[in-house]
């Protein structure tokens, strides 16, 4: 490991990119391990994802008992939380929390991006470079960077002459915004809009959304923890946590192992009606094992949330737009919402299909459709993100012999395991492409991730090599397997950020792994116990 004394004193052990949740994790783990790390974190605080996204309505999707950190008993036991899926003021309050209680604040530099970030073959370090001009050095680059943080604004043709006020959700303005008496356009009805339609629809003057694709929401069923729920949730951290290992997605649901076709229709729609009005994923994601593969299997689900849907919209004119009819249920994310169908049945709310009347431009007073022009005090991105890889990608990474990260993987990512890829040696991603971490309850991902990085870091200390760099073979071979474990589903038949279909130009390929965050762990532990097969070192 490096000496900074003798390096000079911006050279570190470990670089971290991100001071979210993998990012606090990582400073955490690095200085219990006695090496030294920095972090460089773009927002002024720590929390990430529940940093940036303030918008009206951000709340868990995962029960927030199985969201927390696990590593510490000490936080277990200290944190309480108020309702089953927090909020993000809570949340974020929460990680603050965390990063208090650990001190982790005095190694993160705030206010500050990473711009560069490039490896030195002579020496052997990684040299990063921020907007701000600071500059570090260290043997290890730990990107942090979230999945979903990189937000995606439309191109749309007269933007820049709105006169009004424009944000995306996920810069939502730190003052409170009061759309009490204003005009409010959003554009979009992903999991995000749906939580902020919600919210902005019961205090608006008039609101507009503009629908290209509707989605299959499921109710969240929400409610504050009781003193005696609050007990048993403190007495059963180990099995929620077990539980949420052995599970296909991280949750506290998974799935059933019989077919939805298996059971006569009069048990599968109790089936359904069961999970329907469970809290959670559980209809998604607890759900017969077939209904994200089979066709046959997922129309019978689909035709139980149209139904759903429908039954719940006055207008059977809305109704019709709000029902999906272009997708199977489940293969895009599926929001959870409180309220999000009724928001449509106030008058104030209006709703604009896009495959009808496509946007033309914006004009100085709002959005003009090839039908109709709409006057705006505010319009609202709820456009999502360039997802998974879009983060990486705005930093010009660049490894052995000046290869770029971003041109390697113009054809899609190729990677090991998610956590490394060819020509980047000692440089370690967390929530990247082909990571179990883009479809998991997030942190228990992330915390595996973490933990197998740091602990190969000390598997490297303990045998004195400096430098690991996955093999092209075994690098083949995961990326060959990610896409196997999607091709088994019905996931690459959708246009979704999954598929970076989402993102004019970008390359659609799968960008997720769906092989099950309990196989991904077993095959992590394996390799590990197999002094790290697929890897080599010196
Ligand atoms: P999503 O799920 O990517 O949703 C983005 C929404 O924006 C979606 O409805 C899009 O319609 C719409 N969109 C994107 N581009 C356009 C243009 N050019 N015109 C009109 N509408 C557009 O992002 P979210 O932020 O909601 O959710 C991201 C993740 O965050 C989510 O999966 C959770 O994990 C949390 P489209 O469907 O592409 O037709």
């Amino acid at each position: 490991m490096i000496d900074p004394d003798q390096a000079g004193s911006s050279t570190y052990d470990a670089i971290v990119i991100g001071a979210g949740i993998s990012g606090m994790y990582f400073i955490y783990r690095l200085r219990e391990m006695g090496l030294t790390a920095i972090g460089f974190e773009a927002g002024s605080g720590v929390g990430g994802t529940w940093y940036w996204n303030r918008y009206p309505g951000a709340r868990f999707d995962s029960e927030s008992y199985s969201y927390g950190y696990s590593f510490s008993e000490e936080v277990l036991n200290e944190w309480e939380w108020s309702e089953h899926f927090a909020s993000q003021p809570e949340t974020l309050r929460y990680l603050n929390f965390v990063a208090d209680k650990f001190d982790l604040r005095r190694d993160i530099r705030f206010n500050t991006r990473v711009s560069k970030a490039y490896y030195n073959e002579m020496d052997g370090l990684w040299r990063v470079e921020t907007e701000t001009g600071d500059r570090a050095s260290a043997r290890f680059l730990l990107t942090a960077v979230g999945i979903l943080s990189e937000p995606y604004i439309p191109d749309f043709p007269g933007a820049d002459t709105f006169e009004g006020k424009k944000w995306h959700t996920s810069t939502w303005p730190h003052q409170p915004v009061d759309l009490g008496e204003k005009r409010v356009g959003i554009i979009g009805t992903g999991a995000t809009a749906v939580q902020l339609i919600t919210e902005v629809a019961k205090n608006v003057g008039d609101l507009t959304v503009f629908q290209r694709t509707p989605n299959y929401c499921k109710p969240l069923r929400n409610s504050p923890i009781d003193k005696a729920t609050q007990a048993e949730i403190k007495a059963s951290y180990a099995e929620i946590f077990d539980k949420c290992r052995r599970s296909f997605g991280g949750f506290i649901h998974d799935f059933d192992t019989r077919s939805a076709l298996g059971v006569d229709e009069e048990e599968r729609l109790e089936f359904y009606e069961r999970l329907w009005n469970e809290r959670g994923f559980g209809f998604w994601l607890g759900s017969f094992i077939d209904i994200l593969s089979d066709v046959e299997a997922n129309q019978t689900v689909t035709e139980f949330v149209r139904k759903k849907i429908r039954e719940r919209i006055d207008d059977p004119d809305v109704a019709k737009l709000l029902v999906p009819k272009c997708h199977p249920f489940g293969t895009k994310r599926v929001p959870l919402e409180s309220g999000y169908y009724e928001a449509y049945n106030r008058e104030n709310v209006h709703l604009v299909d896009l495959h009808s009347s496509p946007i033309q431009c914006f004009t100085e007073t709002g959005i003009k459709t090839s039908s109709t022009e709409y006057e705006f005090d505010v319009i609202i991105y709820a456009t999502g993100f360039d997802a998974v890889t879009g983060a990486l990608n705005r930093i010009d990474i660049r490894g052995e012999n000046g290869i770029s990260l971003k041109e390697k993987w113009a054809d899609g990512p190729r990677t090991m395991l998610g956590m490394q890829t060819v020509g980047f040696p000692n440089m370690f991603i967390t929530a990247g492409p082909h990571n179990a971490s883009s479809f998991c309850n997030v942190p228990r991902c992330l915390e595996q991730n973490v933990e197998w990085i740091t602990e190969c870091i000390g598997y490297m200390r303990d045998h004195e090599y400096t430098h690991i760099e996955a093999t092209a073979e075994a690098e083949g071979e995961w990326t060959d397997h990610v896409l196997e474990a999607a091709d088994e589903t019905l996931f690459p038949e959708v246009d979704s950020w999954f598929m970076g279909a989402n993102i004019p130009g970008k390359k659609r390929v799968f960008l997720n792994y769906v092989g099950g965050t309990q196989n991904f762990r077993e095959k992590c532990d394996v390799i590990a116990a197999d002094n790290y097969k697929g890897f080599t070192f010196r």
